[in-house]
């Protein structure tokens, strides 16, 4: 028997259910990117606070494939939370994603939500890439076939920003304000970035329509819970907990965190009484976020996975990760963070250094090693450009980077195929063909201005940091490299 509205009398006492008339609950956020992110993070701190107001449900959009509507919509768009550690799990039902619709099959039915007066807020988890735009520059990447595609047909969209674009063009010409815009992606200044994209291509667009999007709301914000993907030893899992079958449960950690700017001119769900942090100005959190859990991230899921960990608990368990890790957190990316008052770093640090140890989390190395291209600039870029400037020390984050270019030529250390996942894999593949010195593959890879600008090509530092890295690694392997730090 499966998850549904009809079958929630059936959940043990020990599994949380929605606590409010589900039926009540209408539409006021369309979130772009239903993922698991997403369904563990901001669907969650949603469906804490609609008992008091249930005019914010959410309406999950696909912009892909249509697993997640096939999934959940026999279930009323019900799921189960699993939240893991040490000491067990912890089960809750989740009803705030009231409707699901799949892009691809239908953008008009999109269109039409994303104009409906009673949508105020229109988030979105679509990942680095789904930006379309210039990782180094933050600027919309014009060559960008989805842009291409949406600028050619733009009421029939197929990327998030023509989405948006498109549906404010319609409110405004209907005369209803347009909604608040949310970003919730691991992108410093994620709603300026947002807002400066949908400015550029509402401008590509047609002028006057630029001026329109000008005004919009898109506060920027911090988001922070592990969520590794679902495997379908988690789906067994849950159904025996349940009693019920679940087709797309989520997995995830206690810890979580979401920091946002107060600018939402049509209102919001009062998400501060389910922990969220309002603020003026959320930069030195993202600051903080990025370079710490996500820059020891990447650099972990490299490393780790060539020296064969499957999940980052595996990576933490490597001799010398621990210390690498902290090394790295406390040397050389704290001192590029701006100040918070009164915030404890110290302790935010080991506390980290906890949630990748968190043994009940099976999140693999290779599903944080996706993407890298999009993802090194705010992860360890940035702060090398930082330490360079100050003339510090920052050979660990070099390693992150050398061990990136190590897995993103795709050979792992046994000689055997690596599935890179990356907009610019076959890119990256290509300039590196064929090479084995870790001079040509650096002075090969550093020629993507997209990823690593043009100054730290240039600096010479930074490349022989590099190379020295990439050749330790080439030459004794990564669990070598990394006994070196124990
Ligand atoms: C991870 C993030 O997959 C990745 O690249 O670094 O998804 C990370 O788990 C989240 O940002 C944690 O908030």
């Amino acid at each position: 028997m499966r998850l549904s509205q009809e079958t929630l009398d059936r959940l043990p006492a020990s599994v949380k259910s929605p606590a409010y008339d589900l039926g009540a609950v209408a539409v006021g956020i369309v979130h772009l990117g239903i993922g698991a992110f997403h369904r563990a993070h901001q669907a969650a701190l949603t469906d804490a606070l609609l008992a008091e107001d249930p005019s914010w449900g959410i309406c999950g959009v696909s912009l892909r494939s249509p697993d997640t509507r096939d999934a959940l919509r026999p279930q009323d768009g019900l799921y189960t939370l699993a939240v893991k550690d040490g000491a067990g799990t912890d089960f809750s039902v989740i009803g705030s994603v009231v409707e699901l619709l799949c892009a691809p099959e239908d953008p008009e039915a999109v269109l039409r939500r994303m104009a409906d007066p009673a949508t105020r807020i229109v988030s979105l988890t679509i990942t680095e890439k789904g930006y379309c735009h210039n990782p180094a520059t933050g600027t919309l990447d014009e060559n960008h076939p989805d842009i291409a595609h949406d600028l050619a047909n733009p009421a029939c969209p197929r990327s998030a920003i023509g989405f948006i674009v498109e549906a404010i063009s319609r409110r405004v010409r209907a005369g209803i304000a347009p909604f608040a815009l949310l970003s919730c992606d691991n992108l410093p200044g994620n709603g300026n970035v947002l807002k400066r994209i949908v400015e550029q291509f509402a401008e590509l667009r047609d002028p006057a329509l630029a001026a329109l999007v000008r005004n919009v709301a898109s506060p920027s914000t911090m988001v922070d819970r592990i969520v590794p993907a679902t495997t379908d030893a988690d789906r067994s899992a849950v159904a025996e907990a349940l009693g019920l079958e679940d087709a797309w449960p989520i997995m995830t950690e206690p810890f979580r965190q979401w920091v946002i700017e107060d600018d939402f001119p049509l209102g919001r769900p009062a998400w501060e009484k389910a922990g969220a942090l309002f603020v003026d100005d959320v930069s030195a959190f993202e600051f903080m976020k990025l370079r710490l859990l996500n820059g020891s991230h990447s650099t972990l899921a490299y490393l780790g996975y060539l020296a064969g960990a499957e999940t980052v608990a595996d990576a933490m368990a490597l001799p010398g990760m621990q210390a690498l890790i902290e090394g790295l957190m406390r040397e050389e990316v704290s001192p590029t963070l701006p100040e918070l008052p009164g915030f404890d770093l110290p302790a935010y640090r080991s506390e980290l250094l906890l949630r990748f140890r968190n043994p009940a989390l099976r999140h693999r190395t290779w599903q944080i090693a996706m993407d890298g291209s999009q993802k090194l600039p705010q992860r360890l870029l940035g702060t090398i450009r930082d330490r360079l400037q100050a003339g510090a020390g920052y050979d660990r984050l070099a390693l992150g980077v050398a061990a990136w270019m190590r897995y993103a030529r795709g050979l792992d250390e046994a000689g055997g195929t690596i599935d890179v996942r990356d907009p610019h894999a076959g890119r990256i593949a290509e300039l590196a063909r064929g090479l084995d010195e870790p001079d040509r593959i650096v002075d090969a890879l550093l020629t993507m201005a997209d990823v690593f600008g043009t100054d730290l090509p240039a600096s010479a530092p930074f490349r022989s940091a590099l190379i020295k890295a990439l050749a330790g690694l080439l030459q004794h392997g990564s669990a070598a490299t990394l006994r070196s730090y124990a």
